[in-house]
């Protein structure tokens, strides 16, 4: 069977666009589609006030071409989303994207044709294509959670979702909102909804840690020392388990007298920013020394929050970075605001929704906006969403019942030729996302250039080591603390969802090494036909 193009990607976030060029780059042909109407992925559709990247700019940023790197300049220490969209808009136009890419086009269906060895797809628009490789780029964070809480459809305002929020803005002055949530989106976003809105009512299930983001214009001076040694910092970058340049403090917390500690968490704390994590080498491996960072954190929000019930409400009684910690602008301080209430839903879920805003506790409170900040179906969510199929018809929605299982969290058992781009099984969220996708879009790429150097039409990974990755990816989970709590990561945050640690969490450094060795060795562990 003819196809029509090599390969056909899915999405047009950054992973999306750096793979068409890559592939173009290495003159295969190539079509994304995508389910917007521009590219950007996360930070098209996550527009709520305040959405910001919690990796610096200068990290979080390409560094596939040293021109773009030279010749886009960040403005604040943490971008905005506004500003992160341009840059991706930027690169679209830089590197001629557009014209390979289908807008407002969801991919429904891929389905594997074992006698063609060809991937059959399916759109939403009609379209049918067929291409030998399928690679998805439907980022981690991007199916939007809806929680079912009874009598959604009732409310007669507004409701807004952060992780799809309306492209012209949402106006609050004057009113009356409601907010259910209280993660890194609605810790974003409700400092700026509380300075417009004219009641806010926080809605609150778990408290969760957060970190000062001290955000500020960039210096140009800082900006062109980051420029002359850019290269120098990617590397130190790629050398971390997060794949952020950030530098860890190799004690132990627990080890470490408690004045020096405490200087520190203060050191840290006073730069800002997910850093104040690598502090000590062990917070997240030892209960007593993650309990130091927690109750560090636990203090600030005392010193800030002048309502002691408030406070005390808004101090999270878990592991500090088992979910992922928070960055953000002035957040315990919006609930001094005399136009903020905050309502603990810890002991029991919300009632329901009414016509006129919903009850909680057996208590009925009243807004004219509801703003859902209730997170994604991580990880999973976007894939399944599509219906994938491979040898013998069987659905990736069936082979991934009981959790996720991959090989290097790119490619799995029984659907040859599908790519996952920062799929389950990966370091993705566990890392600097930008890092992580370049990595993974040149493993595929160099992987696809050497299988035509070889004439070889199918990559598919074997059982074994498949099932090795995936202990490998269990075990390294395991050791850490942020396997235990009910997050995102684990899929607790889905009704139903099997739980299983689906990042790989062994670090960035040994995960480059793994496939560096896995292609070293002929492509260890893929069956190649
Ligand atoms: P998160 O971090 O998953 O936060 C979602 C929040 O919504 C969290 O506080 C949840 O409470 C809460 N939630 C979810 N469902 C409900 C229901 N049914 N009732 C009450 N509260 C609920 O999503 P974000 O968008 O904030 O951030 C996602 C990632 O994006 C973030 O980690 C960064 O990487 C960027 P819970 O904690 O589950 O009790």
């Amino acid at each position: 069977m003819s196809t029509d193009f090599d390969a056909v990607i899915i999405g047009a976030g950054f992973a999306g666009m750096y793979m068409l060029h890559r592939l173009r780059q290495k003159g295969f042909t190539a079509r994304v589609f995508e389910a917007g109407e521009g590219v950007g992925g996360t930070w098209y559709w996550n527009r709520y006030p305040g959405a910001r990247c919690d990796v610096e700019s200068v990290q979080y940023s390409y560094q596939f071409s040293r021109e773009l790197e030279q010749e886009w300049e960040w403005t604040e220490r943490y971008a905005t989303q506004p500003e992160i969209l341009r840059y991706a808009n930027h690169v679209a136009d830089r590197f001629d994207l557009r014209r390979d890419i289908r807008f407002e086009t969801r991919i429904t269906a891929a389905v594997f044709d074992e006698t063609a060895n060809a991937w059959r797809v399916e759109t939403d628009k009609g379209d049918r294509v067929a291409a030998r490789f399928v690679i998805t780029a439907m980022g981690c964070l991007s199916s939007p959670n809806t929680p079912k809480i009874p009598g959604l459809e009732d409310f007669k305002g507004p409701t807004y979702h952060t992780g799809n929020w309306p492209h012209e803005g949402v106006d609050f002055t004057g009113k009356t909102v409601g907010v259910i949530g209280t993660g890194s989106s609605a810790i974003q976003s409700i400092p700026i909804m509380a300075q417009q809105a004219s009641h806010l009512t926080v809605f609150q299930r778990t408290a969760n840690y957060t970190v000062p983001a001290h955000n500020r214009p960039l210096d140009p001076a800082y900006v062109r020392q980051v420029k002359a040694n850019y290269p120098e910092m990617r590397r130190r970058a790629r050398s971390k388990p997060a794949g952020i340049d950030f530098t860890i403090n190799p004690a132990s917390a627990i080890a470490t007298p408690e004045a020096e500690r405490r200087r520190e968490f203060e050191k840290r704390w006073s730069y800002g920013g997910l850093g104040f994590m690598a502090s000590f080498s062990d917070l997240l491996l030892n209960d007593d020394s993650n309990k130091t960072a927690a109750d560090f954190v636990r203090s600030k929000i005392f010193e800030v929050v002048k309502d002691p019930r408030t406070a005390e409400l808004l101090t999270p009684k878990n592991i500090i970075g088992c979910k992922r910690l928070c960055v953000d602008t002035g957040y315990w301080e919006t609930f001094n605001r005399p136009n903020v209430t905050l309502v603990d839903i810890s002991d029991a879920p919300i009632e329901r929704i009414t016509a006129s805003g919903l009850r909680a506790r057996g208590q009925d409170y009243a807004f004219d906006c509801l703003v859902l900040a209730t997170g994604f179906d991580a990880m999973t969510g976007a894939l399944l969403k599509v219906d994938i199929r491979g040898r013998g018809g069987v659905a990736l929605r069936d082979k991934w019942r009981e959790g996720p299982k991959s090989y290097l969290g790119l490619t799995v058992v029984g659907f040859p030729n599908l790519f996952t781009i920062t799929g389950p099984g990966s370091p993705s969220v566990l890392t600097n996302m930008l890092p992580s996708i370049e990595q993974h879009v040149d493993f595929i790429a160099d992987c696809l250039e050497t299988m035509r150097a070889r004439g070889v039409n199918v990559i598919e990974p074997v059982e074994k080591a498949q099932e090795a990755w995936v202990g490998q990816v269990g075990d390294a989970a395991n050791i850490t603390l942020r396997s235990t709590c009910s997050s995102w990561y684990v899929g607790a945050n889905i009704p139903g969802k099997p739980r299983v640690f689906m990042p790989y969490i062994g670090g960035f450094p040994a995960y480059i090494a793994a496939c560096e060795t896995v292609v070293k060795n002929g492509y260890e562990g893929f069956a190649l036909a």
